[in-house]
């Protein structure tokens, strides 16, 4: 019997008479919409007990698609997004995924089944250590061992993974514990005693932050992924439009400040604009929101934002000073301290000279590229040319390599939760299952636009069949150079150009490949066939995929080398060779 799209009122998971009908019950509990899995051995009888469930199981490919999938949800519905494996090769799959949710915050719930209790630490079939294995790469992790408390467990595994700092957590199921008798219903799906996000910081250190801020003569704020997070963004538009601060955003920070907006420095670090770096290296007081100072932001750190005073805001006081020295640790929510500060200032800083330099620098270093007739097409191009055909709350999925540094560069974020991709982990193969979870969890009127690489989509490319099969409206935008062109990039420039293992000598053709998939499949290689050819792959209502052929050549400017001091960014191959 296969399972039914809808399901009754009278569905029988409401009467809990098994652990597995616990773990459901305590997801439907928590409002759980969706969730992106593999089938398996020691999973079956969670998934049987999902077979009488409304939450939408949506079957992967790879479990490290489930994992992808289920954080590109969470980052668009800003819920945790649900994946479940099996035990054994299905945990091991999912550990990427959640080590990419791990380091970006992401709030993901897995579940993944495990070998009876009697058998663990016995080398069962398909026995891992999964709490072992996971606990690293987790916010927090569980093994379930009472059918009778496993729905609260999953109910509190599920609070964990959205509260305070968001992340993924595990539940693992032993087969025995989802297959016994349960004695009822968990509770609500929130633990008791579960911290909102509202929590506001010290009086005092707001005041002496705002003082700071008031004296500033080149304030400026950096914005990080805990903007988006809590749900700040209104409230730093507020502080910036009220007290004329420009704003540099993080890489996962993008989207929580219009890129259109005057104020708008765009992003800073080692692909950031120059003038996003100018502005930090030159500023007098930063105040920082929810930012871990990664290494890929700050450069040198030792070199980084050489005169400022640092607020830190940040829900998580471990993150204060732990890279960055801050003059002002502000611990509390972003959206709660920013409405703080707002209230605190007495007035504007004098700012009125350090805005124009601003300006000046963004003239001065604006991003730009050549797009000569007679060479290869720009991907830059391609890119610029998908946000003019899209409209403005387009979600954007990428993979990791050059092309998501284009994404980043050429399409102007105005929304939050706009921008998916991996970020601290650096995953290839992200950009497709996360189209995927970001279909699911966006508006039906919001396009889903994937930039990958050709290495990247050769990764989890088989997830084109679960977008086939659900029928997703998704565009590929595959940036095809023929190669690894992040790491051939790095050889020319850092390795006297020795090319190894970076360049393909063949590529499959993805727009053959994607036809054969069920998906429509459409080649690109000219300037003059790039807005015919996108606008009928944006047009087509399914999963499309552009073979974009550009030029393989084509480097990411600006950089600064890993590790140097922001302040020595090159615009240029001739400006690279002298730093
Ligand atoms: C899983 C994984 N393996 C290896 C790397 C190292 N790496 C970083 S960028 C990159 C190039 C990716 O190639 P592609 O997806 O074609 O992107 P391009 O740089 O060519 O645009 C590689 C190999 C990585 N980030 N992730
Ligand atoms: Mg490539």
């Amino acid at each position: 019997m296969a399972k039914h799209t809808t399901v009754s009122e009278e569905s029988p998971t409401r009467t809990v008479t098994t652990g597995a009908e616990a773990v459901v019950a305590a997801l439907e509990a928590a409002n759980v919409q969706h969730a992106f899995g593999v089938q398996g051995g020691a999973i079956m009888p969670v998934y049987d007990a999902l077979y009488y469930s409304d939450i939408r199981h949506v079957t992967m490919a790879h479990e490290q698609g489930a994992a992808h999938a289920a954080d590109a949800y969470g980052i668009v519905a800003g819920e945790p997004g649900v994946c479940l494996a099996t035990s054994g090769p299905g945990a091991t799959n999912l550990v990427t995924g959640l080590a990419d949710a791990d380091m970006d915050s992401d709030p993901v719930v897995a579940l993944t089944g495990q070998a009876p209790s009697d058998l663990i630490g016995k080398d069962a079939f398909q026995e891992v250590d999964t709490r072992g294995m996971t606990a690293p790469v987790t916010k927090t992790n569980y093994l379930a061992t009472d059918p009778d408390t496993v729905g609260d467990t999953v109910g509190e595994a599920f609070a964990v993974a959205r509260d305070c700092r968001p992340g993924p957590t595990v539940v693992d199921l032993p087969k025995d514990i989802t297959l016994a008798d349960a004695d009822g219903a968990p509770d609500d799906g929130r633990r008791a005693g579960s911290v909102e996000n509202s929590n506001t910081a010290d009086r005092g250190a707001v005041t002496a932050a705002a003082d700071a801020l008031a004296n500033a003569e080149r304030p400026v704020v950096l914005a990080g992924g805990g903007v988006v997070k809590s749900g700040a963004c209104d409230g730093l538009r507020q502080f910036a439009d009220t007290y004329g601060v420009p704003v540099v955003t993080t890489m996962p920070g993008i989207g929580s400040f219009p890129e259109d907006h005057d104020l708008a420095m765009a992003v800073a670090g080692m692909h950031g604009t120059g003038y996003a770096n100018m502005a930090l290296q030159h500023c007098d007081v930063m105040l920082a929101v929810g930012t871990r100072f990664d290494d890929r932001l700050t450069g040198n750190v030792e070199s980084f934002a050489p005169h400022a005073e640092i607020i830190h805001v940040d829900v998580d006081p471990s993150e204060i000073s732990k890279n960055v020295h801050a003059e002002y640790p502000l611990v509390g929510d972003a959206a709660a301290v920013l409405d703080q500060l707002t209230d605190a200032l007495f007035r504007a800083p004098d700012a009125d000279a350090w805005r124009e330099q601003c300006h000046r620098w963004k003239d001065t270093y604006a991003m730009d590229y050549s797009t000569p007739e007679d060479e290869p097409l720009k991907p830059q191009f391609v890119v610029e040319v998908t946000d003019a055909l899209t409209p403005d709350e387009t979600v954007v999925t990428t993979g990791v390599g050059q092309h998501q540094m284009w994404a980043m560069q050429y399409w102007t974020y105005r929304h939050p939760r706009t921008w998916v991709s991996s970020h601290g982990l650096g995953t290839m193969g992200y950009g497709l299952p996360a189209a995927i979870g970001a279909r699911f969890a966006a508006d039906d009127a919001q396009s889903v636009v994937c930039f990958d690489g050709d290495g990247s989509f050769l990764m989890t490319l088989p997830e084109l069949a679960v977008a086939v099969r659900e029928e997703l409206d998704i565009t590929v935008v595959v940036l095809n150079n023929a190669g690894v062109g992040m790491v051939r990039q790095w050889q020319d420039a850092f390795f006297d150009g020795r090319r190894m293992a970076s360049e393909y000598p063949w590529v499959p053709e993805f727009d053959v490949l994607a036809e054969a998939f069920g998906a429509r499949g459409f080649r690109l290689e000219t300037y003059d066939e790039v807005e015919e050819t996108l606008r009928a792959a944006l047009d087509y209502d399914g999963p499309a995929v552009v073979d974009a052929y550009v030029d393989s050549e084509e480097d990411v400017y600006p950089i600064v080398p890993g590790g140097g001091n922001n302040t020595n960014f090159a615009m240029n191959a001739e400006q690279l060779a002298r730093l």
